[in-house]
């Protein structure tokens, strides 16, 4: 049992959040990158992304919380405990893709903040300092790799290589930090969390399917994103006899298909997702010059992620020189797989029950920040249920009442290790 996480009983165990208040939030968060009918664009550091920014740091001072912006736009507040020392902290991103939902991400910030407000309402100091960070760029769909303000905060990414980092559009992370005005002083890699806790819908069907309302999430499924750009020949759609032809679009959609092969032959945990693919000219009767085309491999056994990799570049090598295409491949995130901390899985399981909710273990599909604070400290995430296992879509829902039950844990459970 790590020296973070005690058996002891709930701690006022009367004390909930408020639920109005934190729909509010929700809510007001929501308008900001508001797309028609729903859902929200906030990709990382655009102008969505710093009125969101923007929004929460209000709040955060509103608080009374001690607000810093390091290196690559992290943002964290903290709250003074009894004690000085490493804090006990809760954290998410409100950086979305580009259909996101009103929830991921943002549930973990603004429930962060919740607890704050409902221990600033008891008039409750704990031993131990909160804190709440929102971190840059989650997502990844704008600057690969994804995580990367979470990685760079907690040592495990460099950052003048994320600073680095080239966007879709061509600009770095740097030049975006600054002119959203987030290019923060504070150093990175140095922050020492007690413990850390993540409140994430699930993004996935179990909890919905098996009538549960809380995940005790055992870990992260390792990722693996691939960028793939194909240089052909272009050349007339009619004209052109299939011997002569090096054809960037035929082998960029094999490598789909050969994901989907590759992800039904393994079987087991094994996804694989081609979610990029650009043809240039891009014209129907135009043999594609260029195709560029990402592969998302992700797997809970890093060994078999391992092989699905080996067997996607394989199979690239083999149908470029069969084409008699050129390919350039560069890896765009690579994370191995991790586990949760015993002690603080258990946590999150016995003060679900505790509070009487219904609540399972199980592996996160998505990765998430949480994966970042674990390879330093003793950290959990919480998942409640996500309406017809939809994300990364602008369907995205969950029940208030859901998001009222992870609240409520994610208070406890900072309260049983803030104390
Ligand atoms: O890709 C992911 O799993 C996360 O949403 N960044
Ligand atoms: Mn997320
Ligand atoms: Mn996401």
């Amino acid at each position: 049992m790590t020296d973070a996480v005690k058996d002891a009983p709930m701690q006022y165990d009367n004390l909930r959040i408020d639920l109005d208040r934190l729909m509010g939030r929700i809510g007001h968060l929501g308008e900001v990158g508001a797309l028609e009918g729903g859902g929200v664009c906030r990709l990382a550091l655009t102008d969505e992304d710093r009125k969101g920014r923007d929004l929460v740091v209000g709040w955060m001072k509103e608080l009374g919380l001690k607000v810093t912006i390091d290196r690559i736009g992290n943002i964290v507040g903290v709250r003074p405990g009894h004690e000085n020392g490493a804090p006990v902290m809760a954290g998410s991103h409100i950086d979305s893709v580009a259909t996101g939902g009103l929830y991921d991400g943002s549930l973990g910030v603004l429930a962060g903040l919740e607890i704050v407000a409902t221990l600033n309402d008891a008039g409750i100091t704990t031993r131990r300092p909160i804190a709440v960070g929102v971190f840059t760029n989650e997502e990844g769909a704008r600057f690969a790799p994804d995580m990367m303000g979470s990685g760079t905060h907690q040592g495990s990414l460099d950052l003048q290589t994320m600073l680095d980092c080239k966007g879709i559009d061509g600009s770095t992370v740097e030049e975006n930090l600054q002119s959203i005005g987030y290019a923060g002083p504070a150093p990175v890699g140095g922050f020492h969390a007690r413990c850390f806790f993540e409140l994430h819908v699930e993004q996935g069907p179990i909890l919905e399917k098996e009538q549960i309302t809380i995940g005790a999430v055992t870990g992260v499924q390792g990722i693996s994103w691939t960028e793939y750009k194909i240089s052909g020949v272009s050349n007339h759609a009619g004209t052109t006899p299939m011997r002569l032809r090096h054809d960037a679009g035929y082998v960029a959609a094999a490598i789909a298909i050969e994901a989907r092969t590759i992800a039904r032959q393994l079987g087991g945990d094994q996804v694989a997702t081609v979610g990029v693919t650009e043809l240039t000219p891009n014209l129907v009767n135009v043999i594609a010059k260029e195709a560029l085309a990402t592969v998302d491999l992700r797997n809970t056994d890093d060994e078999i992620l391992k092989q699905a990799e080996a067997r996607m570049a394989a199979f690239v090598d083999a149908t470029a020189k069969a084409e008699g295409v050129e390919v350039q491949s560069r890896t765009l995130a690579r994370f191995v797989p991790v586990d949760f901390d015993p002690s603080m899985i258990a946590l999150v399981e016995k003060t679900a029950g505790d509070l009487g909710h219904t609540v399972r273990r199980m592996p996160s599909g998505a990765g998430h920040d949480a994966q970042m604070f674990a390879l330093n400290c003793p950290t959990a995430m919480i998942f409640v249920p996500s309406k017809a296992g939809i994300s990364h879509n602008v369907e995205e829902f969950t029940q208030p009442e859901d998001i009222r039950a992870g609240a409520d844990v994610l208070l406890q459970v900072m309260l049983a290790t803030a104390e």
